[in-house]
């Protein structure tokens, strides 16, 4: 069984494979030489995960490289801050424009600036489209806390710098990558996923 990332974001490619460590056959996009960016137009996470994992299906279809026992693993995930509505959001990644995350992460500290801590809570989501022949399934992770009022730590990527998790004093960019990956949004649907393979419901 090949398990097939569905993602062009090397960061989630990384966590991703030290999440699953070594007991699965993981291939990027890259060691199979698909070239796709498929728009990511759909209303939520769930929409934008099917696109994902649907398109990079449609093409290995069309190019003969797909395996009856393939699965199509796409991630759609994000950054949701209450007072700002719920945005970055579904568009955590282009919500700023094409800047780096810095620039992002200094565009939310801007945003937020002399707005009081309870009022900065935020979550980070993630949604896995996990897609095997006509199976489709999907598995959601969530991790809460509040937005930082400056940057700190070089871990991570995205927002994680200006994320300070509830439990931890830290923002996520502070933390060693497997704990980040023990409490985060995509550790946690990762860990659902496991968990149906396990009991072979894939
Ligand atoms: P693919 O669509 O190719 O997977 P992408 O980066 O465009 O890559 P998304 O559409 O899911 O992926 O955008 C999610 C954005 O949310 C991502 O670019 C980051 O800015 C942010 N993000 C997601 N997970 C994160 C994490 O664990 N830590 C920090 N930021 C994260």
């Amino acid at each position: 069984m090949r398990i097939i990332l569905a993602t062009n974001n090397q960061n989630k490619i990384s966590e991703i494979k030290k999440i699953l460590g070594n007991s699965y056959n993981i291939f990027s996009l890259k060691d199979l030489n698909i070239n796709i960016n498929p728009d990511e137009i759909g209303i939520d996470f769930k929409e934008n995960a099917y696109i994902k994992a649907k398109s990079v299906y449609d093409f290995m279809k069309n190019q003969n490289i797909y395996e009856d026992s393939d699965i199509i693993l796409s991630d759609d995930s994000g950054f949701c801050i209450d007072y700002l509505d719920g945005a970055p959001g579904v568009k955590s990644n282009r919500y700023f424009g094409d800047v780096t995350d810095k620039n992002k992460n200094l565009k939310v500290i801007e945003l937020l600036k002399g707005v009081l801590k309870e009022k900065r809570k935020a979550y980070f989501i993630c949604v896995l489209c996990v897609l095997s022949g006509d199976l489709v399934n999907y598995y959601e992770g969530k991790v809460y806390g509040y937005v930082a009022d400056k940057i700190t730590g070089d871990k991570g990527f995205g927002y994680d710098s200006i994320f300070i998790v509830d439990g931890y004093d830290k923002t996520f960019a502070e933390l060693d990558s497997d704990i980040k990956n023990k409490i985060s949004h995509r550790g946690t649907a990762f860990k659902k996923f496991i968990n149906s393979i396990e009991r072979n419901c894939i």
